[in-house]
């Protein structure tokens, strides 16, 4: 951890995106830990990301891995921050080497929403007009929206929230947007959800609606410090949904969706990999027991990593079993000719990006 002022009180700097959204979600890790620890100070160093700055291309055109995340490990790495929030989302599944996810946060509503242009508010995607736009750039939600939704026409929206609200209420392109539910809610918008789409019709991203707080690997005292954030359930969920795209070798802008649910200390896992037209879908549910007999071991040295997140105050079997979890359903998945989907997916986002 960072300066310590003259009081003996710490200043812990904490790194964000500009954007509303990034800022409201660091506000709130802040408060958090503000309320869980009084005798320390935290100071809010805001930056712009590339993905902030590239508004005119769709994400999966954009060749640059970590689009969103890339800036703000360089300063956690240069030192210039101690931790960085991030929707767990956007974090990719394996990071840099000298980088974990230091807590996983409390799960928003994971799924997502359709917001409607004011002149179709009362409507649902059902009901809109046979070539109604939809803004989206995830080629996930495109994927499973137009098994679903066939009349429906998908056109990439980019931007931040505020910019793509103001896009669906100002100009006419869009007859609605589908965003994740938890960014709209912590925006206040939640009046403007028409239809909150059901895992039937829309899986979610990995790590959608969680927030994460990315370390150093070796700043034990800002690990100790923000494991206090941790869920154990939505850590344990996040872990088997990382640990199912790092398998795949997939990113954030591959047809990949999840959904996951632990019910009786058992920990359900549903993946699916798809065509970018949606024509292929591959889909199974997979589950594994969390035992919780073990407790921890929490010596520093045997930290160990769990697609990238450290979590030392949970159980090691559970984390492994959840893993194990995400894996043994990539290798199923792959068994069932994922890898050829997500191939020609790549090479279908690459020729876009030529063009
Ligand atoms: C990633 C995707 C999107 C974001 C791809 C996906 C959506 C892109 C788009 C990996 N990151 O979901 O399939 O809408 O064009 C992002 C949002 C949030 C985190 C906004 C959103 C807020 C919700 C959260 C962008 N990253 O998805 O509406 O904290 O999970």
């Amino acid at each position: 951890m960072s300066a310590e002022s003259t009081e003996g009180r710490k200043t812990v700097r904490v790194g964000t995106r500009k954007s509303q959204l990034a800022m409201i979600q660091t506000n709130s890790v802040v408060a958090s830990l503000k309320k869980l620890c009084d005798d320390v100070d935290f100071e809010i160093i805001s930056m712009s990301t590339t993905g902030d700055k590239i508004l005119d291309t769709a994400l999966s055109k954009i060749g640059e891995k970590s689009l969103f995340t890339k800036e703000l490990e360089k300063a956690l790495d240069d030192g210039r921050v101690d931790f960085v929030v991030h929707s767990l989302k956007d974090l990719q599944s394996t990071l840099p080497p000298n980088m974990v996810i230091g807590a996983v946060l409390e799960r928003e509503d994971p799924y997502d929403a359709v917001l409607m242009h004011p002149k179709h508010a009362t409507k649902c995607l059902a009901d809109l007009p046979e070539n109604s736009v939809i803004g989206t750039s995830s080629v996930r939600r495109v994927a499973q929206l137009k098994r679903k939704y066939p009349h429906l026409k998908f056109e990439s929206v980019r931007g931040n929230l505020n910019t793509r609200l103001r896009k669906l209420d100002e100009d006419d392109m869009y007859s609605a947007l589908v965003l994740a539910a938890a960014g709209v809610k912590r925006m206040d918008w939640e009046s403007r959800i028409s239809q909150t789409l059901m895992p039937d019709e829309c899986l979610y991203a990995v790590g959608q609606g969680a927030l994460a707080v990315e370390v150093r690997a070796n700043d034990f005292d800002t690990l100790a410090l923000v494991s206090k954030l941790n869920h154990e359930e939505t850590l344990l969920r996040c872990v088997a949904e990382r640990a199912l795209l790092r398998e795949l070798e997939a990113g954030c802008s591959t047809p990949v969706a999840v959904y996951t649910e632990i019910k009786d200390k058992e920990l359900y896992l549903t993946g699916a990999v798809l065509s970018l037209d949606g024509s292929e879908c591959l889909k199974e549910t997979m589950q594994t027991a969390l035992s919780d007999t073990q407790t921890q071991s929490s010596s520093s040295a045997d930290q160990q990593h769990y697609v990238s997140v450290v979590a030392q105050t949970i159980s090691h079997q559970a984390l492994k079993a959840a893993e194990d979890l995400g894996i043994d359903m990539a290798k199923l998945l792959i068994s069932k000719g994922a890898g050829d989907i997500l191939a020609v997916a790549r090479q279908q986002n690459a020729e876009g990006e030529k063009k």
